[in-house]
């Protein structure tokens, strides 16, 4: 049985197709400067969001038609689930899905219980994985649903509710690992506070650093090879999350010495929400040399919360690519749609809508973000306006080989400072809209 028996393999079919059910601009194995569209982008299917998702808000329940899914928390549902999820990923030709344990695998009445649910869950996801060629991007586990975790999981004031979230991530990994998970993301859902008449943050954060090495001893332990993502997310649901943007992960890990094991998964709508341009977190990462994966979606300008939807604007998807072009690619990380389709977008062939749009927006990002870089002129223009530092006092400067006297020195030699040129900010921006 077939839980889309309308829909065949979504084709790409050119610009010029007014087909909804095809790409115009992702031809998975088109090239662009050597490398395939498929490997460029690594698109994953966020499968909390597409299979999990039932468009309930906080005034109503959820309205989304999903046929194949009988409402029960039984076993034998995830794992009609799972066999769903793989028909419309191999449909859509998505190569990657990311999942946190809770969305795939429905809680017992104990650990044991739970963990066992787990199981007999993964051998059908790890039997889908075989049959499609579909991959596992990154595993995480929910630490943030259960009521245990109200006042957080590793930053909670309850010793036993951190060692139950020091048990889940330990299986967890173990089931990212046997799925053959490229990464393991750590998002901190409800770690922060809502209050600090109520809070110790500096033993918090001590104890986040902790669960956080005990969980890098345990992947080497076990010898997972992933790589190890930090999401940033300044709010929601809590009213600060201690992750709150790149700048405050990185500074974390590098207190709490853990920035070798770690990289940066940044989130458009994070970013955002952070009061920042995700182009913002995702420099402020790469800078550091630890921009790892992103999650691909955009917020509303009018709305100030997390609405996670389908990345439709081309001017940002080609600003995104033009980081991860410049910075080499991914490794490890990918394009992971962390976004649902609308509560009023309820038909399951939405889904597939939602899924297209992103694609077919990356791809033309990627497309202009390769065309501006090889044109030239922006970076030209980028190398030029620092050119003060290529020679003379500014090369001096950089290789530490001057003090405050020598400036001194050279500044009294020659009176005042060259003059500075325009940041020609308007015409960089019209040059950006040559390619669009
Ligand atoms: C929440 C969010 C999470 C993480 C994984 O805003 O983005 O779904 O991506 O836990
Ligand atoms: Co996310």
């Amino acid at each position: 049985m077939q839980a889309f028996p309308n829909i065949s393999q979504i084709k790409y079919e050119g610009p010029k197709s007014k087909n909804p059910l095809a790409f115009k601009h992702y031809n998975a194995d088109q090239k662009i400067d050597g490398k395939t569209m498929k490997d460029h982008l690594r698109f994953g299917v966020a499968y909390w969001h597409t299979f999990r998702g039932t468009g309930s808000d906080p005034f109503g329940p959820g309205t989304a038609i999903r046929p194949w899914d009988d409402g029960s928390n039984s076993v034998e549902n995830a794992q009609r689930r799972v066999r769903v999820a793989f028909e419309f990923m191999e449909k859509l030709g998505a190569p990657f899905y990311c999942f946190h344990d809770r969305d795939v695998a429905p809680e017992g009445r104990s650990l044991k219980e739970t963990n066992a649910n787990l199981d007999a869950v993964v051998k059908v996801l790890k039997r889908e994985q075989r049959r499609t060629g579909i991959k596992l991007l990154w595993g995480t586990a929910n630490l943030f649903s259960n009521p245990r975790y109200v006042h957080g999981a590793s930053t909670t004031c309850n010793a036993d509710v951190f060692a139950f979230a020091g048990a889940q991530v330990k299986k967890a990994l173990e089931v990212t690992k046997e799925l053959g998970g490229q990464g393991y993301v750590f998002w901190g859902g409800r770690e922060g506070y809502s209050t600090l008449l109520n809070t110790n943050m500096k033993r918090e954060l001590d104890h986040l650093g902790k669960f956080l090495h005990m969980a890098v001893d345990y992947k080497k332990k076990i010898g997972f090879k992933g790589q190890f993502y930090i999401e940033p997310k300044p709010k929601e649901p809590t009213k600060h999350q201690y992750d709150s943007d790149a700048a405050a992960c990185l500074n974390f890990l590098r207190q709490y010495d853990l920035l070798n094991d770690f990289k940066l998964n940044i989130e458009t709508n994070h970013a955002t929400l952070a009061g920042h341009t995700v182009q913002h977190d995702l420099l402020t990462a790469a800078a550091a040399g630890a921009l790892g994966s992103v999650d691909a979606n955009v917020g509303d300008a009018m709305l100030g919360w997390d609405t996670d939807q389908f990345p439709t604007d081309i001017y940002l998807t080609a600003q995104i690519m033009l980081v991860v072009l410049d910075m080499g690619g991914f490794k490890t990380g990918g394009l992971n749609f962390d976004a649902k389709v609308r509560r009023e977008s309820f038909e399951p062939v939405d889904l597939f809508h939602a899924h297209i749009g992103g694609m077919d927006a990356f791809a033309r990002g990627l497309k202009i973000a390769a065309a501006i870089r090889k044109d030239g002129r922006l970076a030209k223009f980028v190398q030029k306006r620092y050119a003060s530092w290529d020679t003379g006092i500014g090369a001096k400067i950089e290789k530490g080989q001057v003090d405050f006297r020598a400036l001194e020195t050279y500044m009294l030699a020659k009176g005042e400072a060259a003059r500075c040129v325009s940041g020609r900010q308007e015409m960089l921006e019209n040059l950006i809209n040559e390619f669009i």
